[in-house]
């Protein structure tokens, strides 16, 4: 090992490595070089000879993993503010879909959008989840639903990489509504989805590729179409899966080794041995949840005994998230779906990663990505325990400090 670098001592760590609860270290310290942790400790042992360019005392501060938002729409023009009136006044949500609205009043107004404009507005959002110590995000298409409009909102999406502090994964979102040019004809629509994305994956546009599988969306036949498309160019695949009703879309998922399975309120014991089978991650989305005001429970405990490992994400998105609080998301998990607040945090740490396929991140340990948060907290239990409130002081992202959190 070099022996430059940043140290940052005195912390109080949770690494999130396995084997101890949070991965624990009462007065750790970390080394980093270039965009890499180097060493990872408890301070009192640190090697002797250190002789670090820069020392930080966090004097007792809490740190952990850079925080992962695994399942984001962030990219649309628009908002759906009147919807939710219609729907406090008792609309349903696939009603509003049914009748036009919904999914296609985003994808109009995303058409419409300039791409500065389309830009600007995700970066703002993209700003708020980075405010709250968020390093790594995964961004969907699935609001242009033509081959122009979605290459566009992917392109939105890796410049929100390339001019903003965060890694960007971008997920290929094209069947996730039946647009209006293809009324009637949604074989001939999946056909055409199919058929753009080996120009969008030679662009550098998509790291995944996802689907809505449900009532309102497409049948698992069609999702298999679009995944065997996506598996014959080499892209990994995830699924909204099981979110208003069961199509057995998660074992379709599972058979295609799907990264994540995502929703799942609607899981059967079927979906769920498949996911364990597959080594597929839960990724349960508590806002969309509380926001749709659904009453059906993702089946949690079912989802440990089988050792599903589980993930917790803002599905971020005009009509049936439009929070920009992962925090809030921790606290949602707790509250509603009764995850306790370690699985909550390693639901948007470590097990975010694996839903990214990204194992180089999520933890705190040697040789992974220098991403971690500094809080203003003693405990790591209190990032799930309040809401409404930004303890997040320091953000660390690939060793780079960011200018302000
Ligand atoms: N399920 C969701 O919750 C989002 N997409 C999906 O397939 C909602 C998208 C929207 O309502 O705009
Ligand atoms: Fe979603």
């Amino acid at each position: 090992m070099k022996r430059t670098g940043a140290l940052w001592r005195h912390a109080r760590l949770a690494t999130m490595q396995p084997g101890t609860p949070w991965g624990w270290l009462d007065d750790g310290a970390l080394l980093v070089q270039g965009d890499r942790l180097a060493w990872v400790g408890p301070d009192a042992k640190l090697p002797r000879d250190l002789r670090p360019d820069a020392e930080h005392d966090l004097q007792g501060a809490l740190v952990t993993p850079g925080l992962i938002d695994a399942h984001t729409h962030l990219v649309y023009g628009g908002e759906r503010a009147a919807e939710f009136e219609l729907r406090l006044q008792g609309a349903g949500y696939e009603a509003i879909a049914r009748a036009g609205g919904g999914i296609l009043s985003t994808v109009a107004a995303t058409r419409a959008a300039t791409d500065q404009q389309l830009f600007d507005s995700a970066a703002a959002r993209a700003r708020a989840f980075m405010a709250e110590g968020v390093t790594t995000l995964e961004v969907k298409s699935g609001y242009g639903l033509s081959q122009v409009h979605e290459s566009r909102c992917l392109a939105v999406a890796r410049r929100l990489g390339r001019e903003l502090p965060l890694t960007v994964r971008c997920t290929s979102l094209a069947a996730h509504a039946l647009p209006a040019e293809y009324a009637g004809r949604p074989d001939d629509y999946i056909d055409a989805a199919c058929s753009w994305l080996a120009g969008q994956q030679a662009a550098g546009l998509v790291d995944a590729v996802d689907a809505f599988c449900d009532t309102i969306g497409f049948t698992p036949a069609q999702t298999d179409r679009i995944f065997r498309a996506a598996q014959a160019l080499g892209l990994p695949v995830k699924l909204h899966a099981e979110q208003l009703s069961d199509q057995g879309g998660a074992a379709l998922a599972a058979r295609h080794g799907a990264l994540s399975c995502d929703h799942l309120e609607h899981l059967s014991a079927v979906g769920i041995a498949a996911m364990r089978v597959s080594g597929t991650v839960a990724m349960l989305l508590p806002g969309a949840y509380y926001f749709l005001r659904e009453t059906r429970l993702p089946p949690l405990q079912a989802l440990r005994e089988a050792g599903v490992p589980i993930a917790i994400a803002s599905d971020h998105n005009p009509g049936s998230c439009p929070a920009l609080s992962l925090l809030l998301m921790l606290n949602m998990a707790c509250t509603l779906f009764r995850m306790t607040p370690e699985e909550a945090l390693r639901g948007v740490t470590v097990n975010a990663a694996r839903a990214l396929g990204l194992p180089d991140r999520g933890r705190l340990a040697p040789r992974l990505r220098a991403d971690f948060a500094v809080w203003d907290a003693e405990h790591p239990r209190e990032l799930a325990y309040r809401f409404g409130h930004n303890p997040c002081r320091r953000v660390v992202c690939g060793g780079v400090l960011r200018a302000s959190a």
